[in-house]
């Protein structure tokens, strides 16, 4: 097969934005090129001094690893080199990062990110990944970008993706037309179309969830569980139970086979765990762009309005058939309480 490099598929879609002038394209280039070099440390962490705990715990609690910080940093001085970013906010950080330069001040972009997810699963060499989300900004070109151009729905979402550091490197995106997956060749360096066009199964036979959390589950989420575990011909059942506790690893497959997976609320995080901005939207923008669907248990993930930068919800992500059955469960035992 010809070979494609996530570079010339890049301009040969800027043709179907005629309005575009580049500068989504070049953003998209500085994201492949900061997961190259994340990659790279990734696949050496346990030779370099870059496992382990920084000693530090970031807004969320969590203990913040090396590697968190080492593909932080990467992300961030990307989107400064390549200047079409006024502003970042990372899972990472507290606070956005304003941009403002002489090489970025008519940026046009806001780029949310979570830079390492899946970071405690490091140390035991399981998949992590990065996710991102681009936006336009609301605020004026020629300052830098603020807090208001971040609290957009998810439809508003201009470009989605994420890159799962596994058995093989790969970059899932969309723009809105579609969902496309390169895996990197190690061999020259470039990130290659080798799943063009991704939909996900409309049924599928895995649900991920941590049943560790069982007791404190919604009842619509113990009713769905049990469904998926009733013997059941006719759809399949019993499903698989698959969870790796790393969210992109987890999405990723569910992706590709077809599944759900569910973070609901529970005792520890009633709002859910995973985050709005920087997690749910640009996931749900990539499962719908593939066919699939993404709800709070009631309410469409896209159409949810980010409040504030790290504000977590409950999250059905996945096959569409799965998400509407979870959903009817949801409708008939639990309230609205997101
Ligand atoms: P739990 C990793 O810390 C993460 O943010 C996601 O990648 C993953 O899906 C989830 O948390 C796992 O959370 O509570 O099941 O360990």
């Amino acid at each position: 097969m010809k070979v494609k490099t996530l570079g010339q598929f890049i301009i040969e879609r800027q043709a179907d934005f005629p309005y575009a002038k580049g500068e989504l394209s070049r953003l998209l280039r500085d994201i492949g090129i900061a997961s190259k070099i994340v990659n790279r440390a990734v696949t050496k962490a346990g030779l370099i001094e870059i496992l382990g705990e920084t000693g530090e715990t970031n807004v969320h609690g969590e203990q913040v690893k090396k590697l968190d910080v080492y593909a932080n940093e990467q992300f961030i001085a990307a989107f400064k080199a390549g200047g079409e970013v006024c502003a970042i906010a990372s899972e990472e950080n507290d606070d956005i990062i304003p941009i403002y330069s002489d090489i970025s001040k008519n940026a046009k972009y806001v780029v949310a990110i979570d830079p390492l997810d899946g970071s405690s699963n490091i140390d035991v060499n399981v998949s992590v990944g990065t996710i991102f989300s681009i936006y336009r900004r609301k605020s004026n070109v020629g300052a830098p970008g603020q807090l208001s151009d971040f609290l957009q729905t998810g439809l508003e979402q201009v470009a989605a993706g994420y890159v799962v550091y596994g058995s093989s490197c790969m970059l899932v995106y969309t723009t809105g037309r579609g969902v496309n997956g390169f895996t990197l060749d190690p061999s020259i360096g470039e990130f290659c179309l080798s799943h063009p066009d991704i939909k996900i199964p409309e049924q599928g036979a895995i649900y991920s969830i941590n049943e560790g959390n069982y007791l404190k589950f919604p009842e619509g989420v113990k009713k769905y569980i049990k469904y998926c575990q009733e013997e059941d011909k006719a759809t399949n059942r019993p499903y698989s139970s698959r969870y790796i506790g790393s969210f992109v690893a987890d999405f990723h497959r569910n992706l590709m086979k077809g599944g759900i997976f569910i973070y609901p609320s529970t005792a520890k995080a009633p709002k859910g765990k995973l985050r709005l901005l920087y997690e749910c939207h640009p996931l749900a923008f990539i499962v719908e762009q593939a066919g699939g669907m993404a709800s709070d248990g009631f309410n469409r993930i896209l159409e949810k309005r980010v409040e504030s930068l790290h504000q977590t919800t409950p999250l059905f992500i996945g096959s569409k058939a799965m998400v509407e059955k979870a959903m009817e469960f949801m409708k008939e035992y639990s309230s609205e309480k997101v």
